[in-house]
């Protein structure tokens, strides 16, 4: 067992379902928890998405790996998850 990462899962959900009632659309906010997301799941710190890491810990953005990973090379970059939210922010205008 590992108090500390319990703590850090638990304050990460009240975290996610505050933000959630009080905001309906992408916000900074959920820019931001977007973010903090990749980077918790960027396990080697390249500051890229692989599928490994993106099976491990975005299992949403590993479904769609393909669609999302533009350049083919078998990596997210953060430009590609900015050109996701862009697109996904479209859809819902
Ligand atoms: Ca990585
Ligand atoms: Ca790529």
């Amino acid at each position: 067992m590992r108090p500390t990462f319990l703590l850090a899962t638990a304050l990460a959900l009240a975290a996610l379902s505050s933000s959630a009632c009080a905001q309906r659309q992408l916000t900074d906010d959920q820019r931001q928890q977007m973010l903090e997301r990749w980077q918790a799941a960027d396990r080697n710190g390249d500051g890229v998405i692989d599928r490994a890491e993106a099976e491990a810990g975005l299992p949403r953005i590993y479904k769609n790996f393909d669609k999302l990973d533009s350049d083919g090379d078998g990596r997210l970059t953060p430009e590609e998850l900015r050109a996701m939210a862009q697109r996904f922010g479209e859809r819902r205008r």
